[in-house]
């Protein structure tokens, strides 16, 4: 990276380029099973554990959307990215709505169009209905229907006011987390769970397109996926071929098919087993021609051969083994990632446009005197729309960037530690701050003209 680059101005993106923010729902509304809502399977999974008390609590989301909407109105957003919990909506995931949960949502969707705030809702963001993971969950092919019919309800109450879409959340976390390691809900463990489990998901992901699209055919609709580069310490050929599982695995497992071409046998040979859980139309079931895909990107992996380990045969090295800037949940500080995997996806064919879904950094905020300083996270953003206007550059079709986050959040099994927040919340009472980065951003997307020198010497190895 050039020690001195500039940072494009507001005006070196098309005027109709989306500038917005991303959220989910069990992030921070809290309240989780009140209010009417049913248990879901994130709270169940989580139960015994001290970090349900901050998903129960939430940001105080539930009480306050008003004010952070007008916030996100105030630093120039004009995007609102938020997700529907399943289980607030229908208890069970099927049948009778519950009308409490029903009315939030409504009420929500109401206030960002009265805020001139463009609402995109991720139908799927982790979060089910318990009743549903009794039954199996992902590993019950049943699942594929009751969601695809949640999908076409919420066409129906919503699509007055959202015509842009997400299905899910990065699939790949809730395969991998959540149904082969176990560390995220439902806790299911194993490749007896985790492959139903992505082959359902694609499943649904098809089915809920189509009838999403034969109720409102104009409606945008897309999915979000988790995207990383990855790369190796030396170009050894055993490196290489762990290079190329690893990449597999994150970033073509749940795009490749989607695209019509197939599971990516070839570099994970074990994923054959997944013909156990096809039918014969399953494979144009799952191909979906969307409006946009969503990419997800924070950092990169650097993966080395061990031999060791199972399936994958790749070891993870940290960023701190490496001696390299990590951030509150350990992971590199690498903006240029976003340039890698946006310029890497050049090579799919038929395409459609891409959107930066979600990209941000978490750090150890601290309130101080009223200010929160946040220097990393304003690099982090500059670098960003430095690197995004860089792959663009490159014929990159890109539409437009989400931050993640608005405000802080719960960041699932970590809890509140890790902040994402371009706004600080005061977790005991739920008082939000702008942090320097929510005032940078402001300026920014109103200004013209702004420049941006990288520091001659970089702290190499610090934790935030
Ligand atoms: O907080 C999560 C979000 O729910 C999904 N994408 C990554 C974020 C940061 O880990």
């Amino acid at each position: 990276m050039p020690k001195s680059f500039k940072i494009p101005d507001r005006s070196d993106f098309p005027l109709n380029f989306k500038f917005g923010s991303a959220c989910s729902a069990l992030q921070i509304e809290g309240e989780l099973n009140r209010k009417g809502a049913g248990l879901s399977n994130w709270e169940h999974f989580l139960r015994k554990k001290p970090v349900l008390q901050d998903l129960k609590m939430g940001n105080g989301f539930y009480e306050k959307f008003q004010e952070d909407l007008k916030i996100a109105k105030t630093l120039g957003l004009k995007e609102f990215r938020l997700s529907i919990s399943w289980s607030r909506l229908q208890l069970n995931g099927r049948g009778d709505l519950n009308h409490e949960g029903l009315d939030f949502y409504l009420n929500l969707l109401k206030s960002c169009q009265d805020l001139g705030l463009e609402p995109w809702v991720t139908l799927y963001h982790w979060d089910h209905p318990q009743a549903l993971e009794e039954e199996g969950g992902w590993t019950n092919r049943d699942m594929v229907e009751a969601f695809s019919d949640f999908a076409e309800i919420c066409m129906q109450l919503f699509s007055a006011y959202v015509s842009k879409w997400f299905i899910f959340n990065e699939p790949a976390v809730v395969a991998g987390a959540g149904h082969f390691l176990g560390v995220h809900a439902p806790g299911r463990k194993g490749m007896r769970n985790f492959l139903p489990c992505i082959h359902h998901i694609l499943l649904a992901q098809g089915r809920a397109f189509r009838r999403m699209k034969s109720i409102d055919s104009k409606a945008e609709i897309g999915t979000a996926l988790s995207m990383m580069p990855v790369h190796v310490p030396s170009l050894k050929g055993s490196n290489l071929k762990a290079n190329a599982r690893v990449d597999a695995l994150m970033n073509r497992l749940f795009l490749e098919p989607a695209l019509g071409l197939d599971y990516p046998y070839e570099a994970l040979p074990w994923l054959k087993k997944i013909k156990k859980y096809m039918e014969p139309n399953d494979k144009f079931e799952i191909q979906v021609d969307f409006d946009f895909i969503g990419v997800q990107t924070y950092t990169r992996l650097m993966v080395e051969h061990k031999w060791y380990i199972p399936f994958i045969k790749a070891q993870l090295k940290t960023a701190e083994s490496r001696g390299k800037l990590y951030n509150a949940m350990g992971w590199e500080i690498y903006p240029r990632a976003v340039y890698e995997v946006l310029v890497r996806l050049k090579s799919y064919k038929n395409l459609p446009p891409l959107y930066i879904s979600e990209t941000g950094i978490p750090l150890k905020d601290e309130l101080q005197l009223g200010r929160v300083e946040d220097p990393k996270r304003v690099k982090y953003i500059k670098e960003t729309l430095f690197f995004a206007k860089k792959a663009m550059h490159q014929g990159v079709d890109l539409k437009g960037i989400f931050f993640w986050s608005l405000t802080d959040n719960v960041e699932w099994i970590h809890g509140n530690k890790p902040r994402f927040g371009l706004v600080h919340v005061n977790y005991r009472t739920n008082e939000r701050t702008l942090k320097a980065s929510a005032h940078w951003l402001k300026s920014w997307l109103g200004s013209k003209k702004s420049e941006f020198k990288q520091p001659a010497t970089a702290v190499l190895g610090t934790r935030e």
